[in-house]
């Protein structure tokens, strides 16, 4: 291609990725699949770089990131960037729009609410439509200079579309999304590098960095809110302004609604609230805005916060309270967690008095004493954790954790067997704890989804001795519930019915319900499509099956040999390889559990209890999958690690991850252990995030309820 032909493409492509960026951050409507978007960014790149000459600062291709710099110079901000008033209760809410209709002498209010979201106020200026400057907000009057970290933002336009004003200054938030933050976070862990408090802390240091290569690998995105200078007729109303720059190619979030009334903008943040920890990014309140411009300049400012805004708080997810005691609890498979006992604390709308501290290898690693000032963090429904320590407020008495070498429930040996991330108890079904916990997770929404049938009940119902395993559930009769403590006869006939409707379910879910080691939804489900019935399952000879998977995994892998070497007379591969999956260690664990006749008791007695299976649910996606931590992320595996492939890949399913065997653009993460394969290199071309050990470990444990 000569130099004119590449002059003519380079601008169609340029075209062509700002246009599929804008789709893709301003409109959240991408229309072709990342593996194009590459191939448009690739051809660019080598266009540009056969034609240095052809390389513009506007071009997509520069969002990689220009030289360090050695400082951010400053910059005043024409229109200082202003605070918002703080409101933590709904009185203080009604206070303001008081306040507010007072002032104008209007009857009722037009709003303008959105979410706030916890980033870094940011001003981008843009002239003649191309981005010429971006400030952070600094104290309001003087920011600094990040243009080049800024630049590196693809949800950010380097050039506005549809005639903007000669000069316009947007406002917004830079902040990092939750998944990006999880992503980087295990990057960090796995270069032993220091991870982040919080997608906020994140995205903070991501801007202020002087290295902006470094920003440009960091997953930022950007909301407009706002705007400083602009020169032109804007309209009338907040709303509508917010508007005209989502046409001039900002990104403004979806989630904004103009209401009217205070009740409505009540209305709003209750609702907010509700989608809060399912959002995509961390928020932490609503800002209401009087949309009507004329009544914003009536109403004017004071104290540099305007008069005609307000953020309504969120409860803080995080707070730092004193760690008191750390004991351990017993999960069903025996596994020991460590839990912190707090000096109660408020914390993402609740009062916390435990939190999790994962296991014995994450607590020394954060190096928790009792006596230390912590930080917990609880996030819409998930279990609180301990965060980290601040070190700055550590007593001289703090004492280490030593864990204990007996269960403290039953007395038997803690154990730890080597390659375990855990250590255990060794009581098995004679410890009360086990047996509690095996009942709770029988019992959960996605596996025999018994409503109603809570820790404390659990615990009632094994302490006096009226269930001693899951079988005796169904035994349970309306008197002896009603007996219960704190058990109203309208509870105790809805648990019946509860107990009653679980009867009819699904045989993953049943399976799942059983609480064989390693045994998760998605390796239940497997199981289920792989053996259609309960009986064919529990009667397989383990052995036998996998020398015939070697067996056949040989013959194809001969078959495949043939095809290249004689291509004109292929050779049918074998088909029908079994146990696609699941592999040795799952079958064994359930070849221990089959051969324990306790077991095959409990289960005759279910089923005489009148358990049914609707249908073995093969190809059903569970209906709660997508919650799941890792719903959505692909895994490929390579190399070894202290523990098996197998074990990896049942614990990475059990969070919802897929599990495949080749690395693609579509690849999330590839696990990379000891003396790893091609697929490291071949991620590290694509450009897919490694995790090491330690990098997987920290994010399968880094799930509640992992591990256990
Ligand atoms: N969504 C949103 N966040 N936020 C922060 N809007 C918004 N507006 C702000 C700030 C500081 O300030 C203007 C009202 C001046």
């Amino acid at each position: 291609m000569d130099l004119t032909e590449a002059t003519a493409r380079v601008g169609v492509l340029r075209r062509e990725i700002a246009d599929h960026d804008h789709r893709y951050y301003a409109l959240d409507a991408p229309s072709i699949p990342d593996a194009e978007y590459d191939r448009l960014m690739r051809e660019l790149l080598a266009l540009e770089a056969q034609y240095p000459a052809l390389v513009t600062s506007d071009s997509p291709s520069q969002r990689v990131g220009g030289a360090p710099s050695a400082a951010f110079a400053p910059v005043t901000h024409a229109v200082p960037m202003l605070s918002l008033g703080n409101a933590f209760d709904d009185a203080e809410v009604r206070d303001f729009d008081r306040r507010v209709r007072g002032l104008t002498g209007e009857r009722e209010i037009d709003y303008h609410a959105e979410p706030k979201f916890d980033g870094l106020a940011i001003s981008l200026l843009y002239r003649d439509g191309v981005l010429v400057q971006a400030a952070t907000r600094g104290d309001g009057s003087t920011g600094e200079d990040v243009t080049a970290n800024i630049r590196t933002i693809a949800a950010i336009p380097l050039r506005l579309r549809n005639n903007p004003p000669a000069l316009l200054e947007a406002r917004g938030e830079v902040f990092m999304p939750r998944d990006g933050f999880a992503r980087l976070n295990a990057r960090q862990a796995g270069r032993g590098e220091k991870a982040f408090a919080n997608p906020r802390n994140a995205a903070a240091g991501s801007l202020r960095q002087l290295d902006p290569r470094i920003t440009a690998q960091r997953p930022l995105r950007f909301y407009c809110y706002g705007y400083g200078r602009v020169d032109g007729r804007l309209p009338d109303r907040h709303s509508e302004r917010l508007d005209l720059l989502h046409g001039y190619g900002l990104p403004v979030c979806a989630q904004r609604q103009r209401v009217t009334g205070i009740d409505a903008c009540v209305a709003y943040y209750v609702e907010l609230g509700r989608l809060r920890a399912d959002l995509p990014y961390e928020v932490d309140g609503v800002v209401y805005k009087v949309d009507r411009v004329d009544l914003q300049e009536r109403l004017g400012f004071v104290s540099r916060a305007p008069r005609w805004a307000l953020a309504h708080k969120f409860p803080a997810e995080e707070a730092v309270t004193v760690l008191e005691n750390i004991e351990v609890q017993i999960g069903r498979t025996g596994a020991v967690t460590p839990v912190a006992r707090l000096k109660p604390v408020f914390v993402g709308g609740v009062t916390v008095t435990n939190a999790t501290l994962h296991n014995e290898d994450e607590l020394r690693r954060k190096d928790v004493r009792i006596g230390d000032s912590v930080t917990v963090r609880r996030a819409g429904d998930v279990i609180p954790e301990v965060v980290g320590v601040v070190l700055e407020r550590r007593p001289v008495d703090a004492q280490p954790f030593v864990m204990p070498t007996h269960c403290p429930v039953c007395g038997s040996d803690i154990v730890r067997v080597d390659g375990d991330a855990v250590s255990r108890c060794s009581g098995g079904l004679h410890c009360p704890a086990q047996i509690k916990a095996g009942i709770a997770h029988f019992a959960n929404r996605r596996a025999m989804d018994i409503d109603g049938l809570g820790d404390k009940l659990i615990e009632q119902l094994v302490d006096r001795g009226l269930v001693h395993d899951v079988a005796d559930l169904y035994q349970l009769d309306l008197p002896t519930l009603t007996g219960l403590e704190r058990m109203a006869e309208l509870s105790a006939s809805n648990l019946m019915a509860a107990i009653g409707a679980s009867k009819q379910t699904t045989l993953p879910r049943f399976i799942f319900a059983l609480g064989i080691p390693l045994i998760g939804e998605e390796v239940a489900r497997l199981l289920s499509a792989e053996f259609g019935d309960l009986e064919t399952l529990l009667a397989q000879d383990w052995a036998e099956l996998h020398a015939r998977k070697q067996a056949i995994a040989k013959a194809n892998q001969k078959a495949r040999k043939h095809n290249v070497d004689h291509p004109e007379r292929p050779a049918l591969p074998v088909q029908d390889l079994p146990l696609r999956g699941i592999g040795p260690e799952i079958t064994d664990r359930l070849s221990d559990f089959a051969a324990d006749a306790r077991n095959v008791e409990v289960i005759r007695r279910l089923l005489a209890a009148g358990i049914r299976f609707a249908d073995n649910g093969a190809g059903q996606r569970n209906a709660d999958a997508g919650s799941l931590a890792l719903a959505g992320k692909t895994f490929v595996i390579t190399g070894t690690f202290s523990q098996s492939r197998e074990v990896i890949t049942a614990a990475l399913q059990e969070l919802g991850a897929k599990v495949t065997g080749s690395v693609s653009k579509n690849t999330d993460f590839v696990a990379v252990g000891d003396n790893p394969g091609s697929k490291a290199s071949k991620a590290a071309e694509l450009g897919v995030t490694t995790l090491n050990e330690t990098a997987l470990l920290a994010l399968l444990q880094a799930r509640p309820g992992s591990g256990s």
